[in-house]
């Protein structure tokens, strides 16, 4: 029987759902709660000096996502099939589009009215933006009365047919966040339409959009939104997921570890319209020296881990870990990218494959 320790602070947060999958398989756990007094003592012993991890038999586990995304598949709860996987994929990011603007209202907004007010328009305009979609997803399974996916599951996402799938990939004139599905779709050669919508057009076209946003995909003329649910479903179509539980997790990590790099850099180079020039490179100084350090040398590390760092993140083939990486580091400033040999590398040998190098000559270029 394998040991799994869950280690958080003392709270519910993000260790809340691996805490209840764990109970809900019966699997037993050590419950490890830091005080915030504690914690400085052990940051720098946890894995990217964050919680929470899983440590199963001693070995240490960061990313909440990853985490749950592996005791899900260990304990065959991640969906039959790729539908079903990616149906799961799109309510996990609903949920995330749903809490995140909550932390700025919460934690960064200090003005108590000026709190009230964007909690008000959050809950009028968010709140029935995502659960009304959720509802729908929910009723599409049993009329609702059982849980989003179920044995009786009839995909509402892709249904296959026997001819060649048909792919339309749609996000505005840009890179963004539609880039790693494009480009997973070049490497594997899977021809797809490439719908860009100007912003002069976005207002006519968002109430007719699922969930109201940018990008979305069309697979024979069914929809997935959510870009971490659509590069998730063409990865898994095509074999770029990993080979097993322990790569594909992996991969997870990379992609979540990406992410805590591309969420505050976005924010600060696109999102913050506030912010003048001079605030804007104070901002990109401290997230430089601040925020990236922990996560780049977390990355190599976790590419020098496997092979060396001179092949890919995992096993021994480009895979959609890969990919996210090129996609968020052409938004780093190169001169840091540089600092780290083997990351810098793996950008190379991204651009150099063949199907890539001919996607990336071709592409649209776009500031962002
Ligand atoms: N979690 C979503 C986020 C998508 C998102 O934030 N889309 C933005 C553009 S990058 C959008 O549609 N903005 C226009 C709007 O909300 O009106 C995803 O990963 O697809």
């Amino acid at each position: 029987m394998p040991s799994y320790k869950v280690v958080y602070f003392n709270s519910r947060g993000r260790a809340e759902p691996i805490r209840l999958m764990l109970a809900h398989v019966g699997q037993k756990f050590e419950d490890v709660r830091y005080t915030h007094e504690e914690w400085p003592q052990h940051k720098a012993g946890a894995p990217l000096q964050q919680l929470p991890y899983l440590e199963v038999d001693g070995k240490a586990m960061p990313q909440s996502r990853a985490v749950l995304g592996f005791l899900a598949r260990e304990y065959g709860l991640n969906g039959a099939n790729n539908e079903e996987t990616t149906k799961i994929d799109i309510i996990i990011a609903i949920m995330e589009d749903l809490t995140q603007p909550l932390a700025k209202i919460f934690f960064q907004e200090k003005d108590p009215a000026k709190q009230k007010e964007l909690f008000a328009v959050y809950q009028a305009e968010t709140v029935p933006k995502f659960l009304g979609p959720l509802e729908h997803m929910l009723k599409e399974n049993k009329g609702g009365d059982g849980y989003f996916i179920g044995s009786k599951f009839v995909s509402a996402v892709v249904k296959h047919s026997s001819k060649m799938p048909c792919y339309k990939v749609v996000h505005f004139n840009g890179r963004g966040y539609a880039e790693p599905t494009r480009m997973l779709l070049a490497l594997v050669g899977q021809e797809f339409e490439d719908v860009r919508h100007s912003t002069a057009d976005w207002p006519k076209l968002k109430a007719d959009v699922p969930l109201q946003q940018l990008p979305y995909m069309e697979v024979d003329g069914k929809i997935i939104p959510q870009s971490r649910a659509m590069h998730g479903f063409v990865a898994r179509e095509f074999g770029l997921n990993g080979a097993n539980n322990e790569e594909t997790t992996q991969i997870d990590v990379v992609l979540s570890t990406l992410e805590d790099i591309r969420v505050p850099l976005g924010r600060i180079l696109y999102y913050e319209k506030e912010l003048d020039e001079i605030q804007k490179k104070e901002k990109l100084k401290e997230f430089y020296e601040k925020t990236a350090p922990k996560y780049m040398a977390g990355l190599e590390k976790m590419l020098t881990d496997n092979n060396g760092g001179h092949g890919f993140f995992v096993g021994s083939k480009i895979s959609r870990a890969d990919i996210f990486f090129y996609v968020v580091m052409e938004t780093v400033e190169e001169d840091e990218l540089k600092k780290y040999p083997k990351l810098s590398a793996l950008m190379k040998r991204v651009a150099e494959a063949p199907k890539i190098a001919a996607y990336l000559a071709k592409r649209p270029q776009t500031p962002w």
